[in-house]
């Protein structure tokens, strides 16, 4: 009789071994590295307590470039403990190619590697076929799908993709698909990975990403975990899938904006930062602090941090601050910083009228940056963190 009725673990991500190098900070890239581990050894007690049929790892598994065999082998062994099918798909972090632990190492025979000359796996007992769109290099562009199996009327059908989907990444060439072409192929359920961050509300009704379980950074912040699945088949045939989001992080990244133009004193700042972090979960939240808004107020952001180090020895306090300046006045000076300042307000203008709000934003900082380099003939770091954030964001999706 066919099996109606499967349920599974999605996971994706994981990125074990990770170096967590960022902070140059030995002991915070160790405790993270510790959680990447915790974390995965969750998801398979989670598999074992729930009794799930089989489980999906749609990418990045572990980092090519730093996973130990120490880990590796780990790994297998915890996998081989399992009596289910795991079925792993290689990501651009852990790439099929030719030194790749996936070639190389002897996994157990219950581990399934779907590569690009074996994409499919088809397991009989579950009435399940799957077909995987993974990484045999660090970097690849378009999949060709016209080579896709077609999937089977009597079995359920997932489509596995390490990769972008309804993205218009023209320069990062990770497996850019559209909704359409993937709904075209008529697959069940398409699970995802590649993406760090929870996403269940794709055009693409029936695709899910489940994020990093344990999340990597700051463009990570909130819960993060795996997708339990279900899919059924009533008796005609009609299929119905049910997807439920599983916390499992050791940590949580949070953010907290701290205004500081109504604050006029390194003490006020020290009692506003004490009132902030009063709300997070001590044990758990791993927290940054962007001080913001126009004040001439210089705080030192050591000393800031100094009284809160022992309950969160992690905590970061970036100043993003800018010092106040009457523009209106400036702009009615006879002199270069008068002349400036009437240029960029009026190029400012013109953003606004347009809508270009990224556009503004980098004129009102050259504004700002220009007028202290006039006037005092230096330009303070502390611009930094608030201008780049943007693209170190960008380089953290890869
Ligand atoms: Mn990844």
């Amino acid at each position: 009789m066919a099996t109606d009725r499967i349920r599974f673990l999605h996971c994706a991500d994981i990125h074990l071994d990770r170096p967590f190098g960022g902070r140059g900070l030995k002991d915070y890239s160790e405790m993270r590295r510790t959680d990447v581990w915790k974390t995965f050894e969750s998801i398979i007690r989670l598999a074992e307590d729930e009794l799930v049929d089989f489980i999906l790892v749609c990418g990045d598994l572990y980092e090519h470039d730093y996973a130990s065999r120490a880990t590796i082998q780990r790994v297998g062994s915890l996998f081989g403990r399992l009596t289910i099918p795991v079925v792993v798909l290689p990501g651009n972090h852990d790439p099929y190619v030719a030194n790749s632990w996936y070639k190389t190492w002897n996994w157990p025979d219950n581990v399934v590697i779907l590569d690009n000359e074996k994409p499919t796996v088809r397991l009989d007992a579950l009435n399940t076929f799957i077909h995987g769109e993974g990484f045999s290099a660090f970097r690849q562009d378009t999949p060709d799908l016209s080579t896709v199996t077609r999937p089977f009327s009597d079995c359920f059908n997932i489509f596995m993709l390490h990769g972008t989907l309804d993205m218009n990444f023209s320069n990062r060439p990770f497996n850019p698909v559209s909704s359409g072409e993937l709904a075209d192929l008529g697959y069940d359920y398409y699970a995802l990975g590649h993406f760090h961050n929870l996403k269940t509300d794709f055009k693409l009704k029936n695709a899910a990403n489940p994020g990093s379980p344990e999340p990597l950074g700051f463009d990570e912040t909130g819960d993060h975990g795996v997708l339990l699945v279900t899919l059924e088949r009533d008796e005609h045939g009609k299929k119905a899938l049910d997807i439920r989001e599983i916390n499992l992080a050791q940590k949580r990244y949070v953010l907290l904006n701290l205004d500081m133009a109504a604050v006029s004193s390194q003490e006020e700042a020290c009692a506003r930062l004490g009132e902030l972090l009063c709300s997070l979960d001590l044990g758990r939240d791993l927290p940054r602090v962007i001080l913001k808004g126009r004040t001439p107020l210089a705080v030192d952001c050591e000393a800031l941090k100094k009284p809160w180090m022992e309950n969160y020895p992690w905590l970061q306090i970036l100043d993003e601050t800018r010092d106040c300046y009457d523009y209106g006045a400036i702009s009615r000076e006879e002199n270069l910083k008068g002349a400036f300042t009437r240029e960029m307000l009026q190029r400012l203008k013109d953003c606004e009228e347009k809508g270009d709000e990224e556009q503004a934003m980098i004129l009102s900082a050259a504004l700002d940056l220009g007028i202290e380099a006039l006037e005092k003939g230096r330009i303070d770091a502390r611009f930094d963190g608030g201008l780049f954030k943007g693209s170190d964001r960008e380089r953290r999706l890869i």
